[in-house]
């Protein structure tokens, strides 16, 4: 394991030396595959009592349209969303008191009685804390909540920039980061998978980044979870993070590159095609990442902020974009196991 001052120069290489150095571990591993799954994004609110600079999802002055469904509602999205092919269902919102721990569990167990086979990943690491604090109870019990009524495996938001000078201004009164780790930690002591976030290109620096990438690699060693590591680039429009200068293509490529470097213990690196746009989330593939995301069907965080991800992207389209960058799709399910790998016959058949 290299050490922090190492990791920090490794940004001094240039992007070729770094992307090859990082492309030789993914390639060892995955050869070219690039890992994708049929999925759905499903937020059933935006009102939130916690302020976060860098979003422009939940409801506030630049973004007015308060809204939170009921739950019939939100089954009705699953079902569609199953129709039109959805394996999973990332379920994920804002901190908002009207959708209590018992509302959740409710939901979560009707969608499992209703489509047992769809993956429930559920909750971010500041959702379950926030659950935990209005409930009084430890994030513990919900946690095991989660798990009682159904939800498979946990995303990777709200971890921001573990950095607890930048977390105070970028996300103030959000989970904090020992706490956020802590709770990934308990998740996987239950036998349960999850993912790890970090959102950069605001107001952190380099040193922030190595930072965040450390704590993530000691909290693996620790309990060996995390499947995914995501590295969420941020987008600029319709928020309150004052953001004047933003990382070039090549700090976003190193970024990736240097993650896949140091976290050796998390086997894959996820470019979020909703942040990065479906063409760099390619490049990434030959810089470290092995993981573009999926359909997701409906995207509203990223896409309030800018991302052209509002009405995701059809497996046609993905898997042809795949082959034709000189990978091989291979779809997965959300634990990351292999359900079809698609040859250039198959796909030439598809268009
Ligand atoms: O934690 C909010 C981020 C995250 C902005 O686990 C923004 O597979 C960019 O975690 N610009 C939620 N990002 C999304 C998330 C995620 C997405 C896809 C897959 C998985 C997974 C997890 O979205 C938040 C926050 O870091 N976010 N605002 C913004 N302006």
């Amino acid at each position: 394991m290299i050490n922090f001052e190492e990791a920090l120069k490794l940004y001094d290489l240039d992007i070729y030396t770094l992307g090859n150095m990082a492309n030789e571990i993914r390639e060892k591993y995955f050869d070219k595959k690039v890992f994708f799954n049929s999925n759905r994004h499903i937020n059933p609110t935006n009102e939130c009592v916690d302020f976060c600079r860098f979003c422009g999802f939940s409801s506030h002055r630049k973004n007015p349209n308060p809204y939170t469904r009921n739950k019939e509602e939100v089954l009705k999205e699953a079902e569609d969303s199953i129709n039109n092919g959805a394996l999973e269902l990332h379920i994920v919102g804002a901190h908002n008191p009207k959708l209590n721990l018992a509302w959740y569990c409710d939901v979560f167990l009707e969608l499992k009685n209703r489509f047992p086979q769809i993956h429930l990943k559920a909750l971010t690491a500041a959702e379950v804390n926030y659950l935990a604090n209005l409930e009084n109870i430890s994030y513990k019990k919900v946690l095991e909540k989660m798990a009682e009524n159904g939800v498979d495996s946990m995303p990777g938001g709200g971890a921001e920039i573990f950095d607890e000078q930048v977390r105070e201004y970028v996300c103030k009164g959000k989970v904090d980061s020992k706490t956020w780790l802590e709770i990934h930690g308990y998740w996987h002591s239950l036998g349960k998978k999850s993912n790890a976030t970090m959102l950069f290109g605001h107001v952190e620096s380099r040193e922030h980044r190595i930072d965040h990438l450390f704590r993530l690699y000691a909290q693996q060693e620790k309990s060996g979870g995390f499947n995914a590591f995501i590295p969420l680039v941020y987008q600029k429009h319709n928020n309150f993070l004052n953001v004047k200068e933003f990382p070039t293509g090549q700090e976003i490529l190193k970024t990736i590159s240097i993650s896949r470097i140091i976290l050796s213990n998390i086997p894959h690196i996820k470019a979020y095609w909703a942040t990065l746009g479906i063409n760099m989330a390619l490049l990434a593939q030959e810089f470290g990442a092995d993981d573009i995301d999926g359909t997701i069907q409906r995207e509203s965080i990223q896409s309030a902020s800018g991302s052209k991800s509002l009405n995701g992207i059809s497996k046609r389209e993905l898997v042809s974009f795949i082959c034709d960058s000189g990978f091989i799709p291979v779809e997965r399910d959300s634990l990351y196991n292999e359900i079809h790998t698609y040859s250039r016959e198959e796909i030439n058949a598809i268009l």
